[in-house]
């Protein structure tokens, strides 16, 4: 800082400004980037790759290379046209040095260029700088290469040339701030999947993630764009046309951006982006998508006498959307974000920009392709015929009033306490292991729910099987929310978590993962409200003498038995499933507070969460088994 007081040594009023917006980032940081875990971590990469996004969309950047250092330091280049260097006519100062250590720095971007803003989005690089270690710039303009560094936000050394290069782009390298960061440690996936989704919003983009940790690299470039989005989100499902719908539209101030896909399962999945900002709460866009996409089948259908008139059907919103996986991407110079997260679509004239825009050229699609057009209208049809069906059901169950508020399921062994901010309720696997569970649990605050095996995988049941199913009831009626769009209530939650608790084997981790993919497609707030938790029993009990160990890893019973050798005779136990457990070493080591350990299943990524699911359960095998082979060596503990 001291280099850029004024002649009389005294501190500017730009100075006091750079120290201020310092000072807050550093003091609020989750203010500016949500958190300071792992997630808040996994921001300042996005911040600095959407600076190159933000290049590549005003037309310059073709390229994004993200490099994960072996020290966990991270480095984000683009071939872009190089941030500025020149003088800022107020600050006296290099432009970039504005950029990188003034908040919100002014100017970057004005009406004409798309900000990849958001709430937390688009804080901008000086946030990154304040709470990285160190910082450093490198910039290639003018045949030039220029270079700054910088440490927790301030200047270390003025801007300097330190050499000569004729391509154009900008590389930003940091550090996080381990005062700031407790744990700075990346995950590759999670990088990953959003590097992969933003390779699929930004067709031109090639980007490539490079890990010197482990010597991993992938490169991201999808010149199909959303088409090969919807492909990949899609690539264990069954379409029912040949091709996904494309539509674009890049005249006018708002470029849209639609791609669409019916295939032969259940479930809706339509995600929606605005300057590449996952907008999960939805909006505008989302609504002007699903009004177009209602009226339009309905019209197509009527105008091919695919729906007569007396047939009495009117195609509701929801049939038109059964078997749909889409992907709605705008891009607005002005957006207004909204909502809890700051990712919900507020700007009300997209609304209608984005349904004239699909009523008309979706429906001349489905002329110019009448199979297609058929094939999809005669899955509509079915939808609404099975809506029908589960309207009948529901009403019938209603009535029975077993799903709603009625009376608890018999197996349900609730709890004294009816707080649900202060109880907690454990879905069991198995009679044997519901018995012990229910015997060794505190009864004032925890429920049990022992589950009759398998449930019914929803990924390729229609709602009204759903609604039908006596597992799926028990479960629904004891949580107490509802199920599905309409009636769906998580304020209804009758306890504050959800705990599954299976055995370590194969068994255990499909039903698991049944439970997870009813709560994904049917109660998904309830991972947002992080409501859902998975036991962890442990694997071993190793008793030495008359003392007795828990061991819930297997490289911790290794580390226990190397620690008790010599020390005499030594009884090992495999615990093959819960039900092996007397109620109070369940209790004591599965259930107890105070010793226990549950892990909060969240969901990082929609786009990715939906695919991992459906290749998990949908009906293509292929998938499934790539799926494994490359993820098995990441699963622990399972019993095959
Ligand atoms: C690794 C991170 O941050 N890339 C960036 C540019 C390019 C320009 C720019 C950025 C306009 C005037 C304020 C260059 N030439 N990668 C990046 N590339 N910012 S950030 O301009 C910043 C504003 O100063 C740029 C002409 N116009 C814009």
């Amino acid at each position: 800082m001291t280099e850029t007081m004024n002649n009389n040594n005294e501190y500017t009023a730009e100075n006091i400004q750079i120290l201020k917006g310092l000072e807050a980032v550093r003091k609020r940081p989750a203010m500016y980037i949500g958190d300071t875990t792992t997630r808040g971590l996994h921001h300042l990469v996005y911040e600095i790759v959407d600076n190159s996004v933000d290049e590549a969309l005003a037309g310059y950047a073709t390229s994004i290379k993200v490099k994960v250092g072996k020290d966990e330091s991270i480095t984000v280049e683009d071939n872009g046209r190089g941030i500025p260097v020149d003088k800022h006519p107020q600050e006296k100062i290099p432009a970039v040095e504005v950029i990188m250590t003034m908040l919100h720095a002014g100017g970057k971007f004005d009406k004409s260029s798309y900000k990849v803003s958001g709430g937390l989005h688009g804080v901008g690089a000086s946030v990154v700088n304040a709470l990285s270690e160190w910082c450093t710039v490198e910039i290639c303009r003018d045949g030039k290469v220029y270079f700054q560094s910088y440490k927790r936000g301030f200047v270390d050394k003025p801007l300097k040339v330190i050499g000569k290069r004729k391509k154009t782009g900008t590389i930003v390298k940091f550090l996080a701030d381990n005062e700031i960061f407790p744990k700075i440690t990346y995950n590759y996936d999670t990088l990953a999947q959003r590097l992969r989704e933003l390779a699929f919003l930004n067709k031109n983009l090639c980007i490539t993630l490079l890990d010197e940790r482990e010597d991993k690299r992938d490169e991201f470039h999808y010149k199909g764009g959303l088409i090969e989005f919807v492909n990949y989100l899609d690539e264990s499902r069954n379409p029912i046309h040949r091709k996904p719908i494309y539509i674009e539209k890049t005249d006018g101030d708002v470029p849209v951006e639609i791609a669409m896909q019916y295939n032969s399962t259940f479930t809706e999945n339509i995600l929606t982006y605005c300057n590449n900002v996952n907008t999960i709460e939805g909006g505008t866009h989302l609504s002007g998508f699903k009004s177009a996409l209602t009226r339009t089948m309905n019209n197509y259908a009527l105008k091919n006498n695919l729906i007569k008139p007396n047939d009495k059907i009117t195609l509701q919103g929801e049939d038109t959307r059964e078997g749909l996986t889409a992907i709605v991407s705008v891009k607005v110079p002005e957006p207004q974000f909204e909502g809890q997260t700051k990712t919900k679509l507020g700007n009300s004239e997209i609304k209608g920009i984005v349904e004239s825009f699909l009523n008309e050229k979706l429906f001349e699609y489905l002329d110019d392709n009448p199979p297609t057009g058929k094939a999809i209208i005669e899955k509509c049809k079915s939808a609404a015929r099975g809506r029908e069906a589960a309207r009948r059901a529901r009403d019938l169950t209603r009535r029975k009033s077993a799903l709603e508020s009625g009376s608890l399921p018999g197996k349900l062994a609730d709890c004294s306490i009816n707080d649900p901010e202060h109880c907690e309720i454990y879905l069991v696997e198995g009679d044997s292991a519901g018995g012990s569970a229910k015997q060794g649990r505190d009864r004032r605050f925890q429920a049990i729910l022992p589950l009759k095996g398998k449930i019914l995988n929803v990924e390729k049941a229609r709602f009204d099987k759903i609604l039908t199913n006596e597992e799926i009831k028990t479960i629904v009626t004891a949580l107490g929310t509802g199920i599905g769009d309409d009636d769906f209530n998580v304020k209804k939650l009758r306890y504050g978590k959800v705990i599954i608790m299976t055995d370590a084997d194969v068994d255990g981790s499909h039903i698991r993962t049944l439970l997870l993919t009813f709560f994904y497609r049917y109660m998904k707030e309830l991972f947002d409200y992080g409501k859902i938790f998975i036991a962890q029993p442990p694997l071993y009990r190793i008793k030495n003498k008359n003392n007795i160990t828990y061991a819930f890893e297997e490289d911790e019973k290794d580390q226990l038995l190397k620690r008790l050798n010599g020390a005499g005779k030594i009884d090992l136990q495999r615990y093959k499933g819960l039900g092996e457990m007397n109620p109070d070493q369940l209790w004591s080591t599965t259930m107890d507070p105070e010793k226990r350990t549950i892990f909060r299943v969240a969901l990082e990524n929609a786009a990715e969460a939906d695919h991992i699911f459906s290749t998990l359960m949908g009906d293509d095998v292929e998938p499934r088994r790539a799926f494994i082979e490359k993820n098995a060596k990441y699963v622990k503990n399972l019993d095959i």
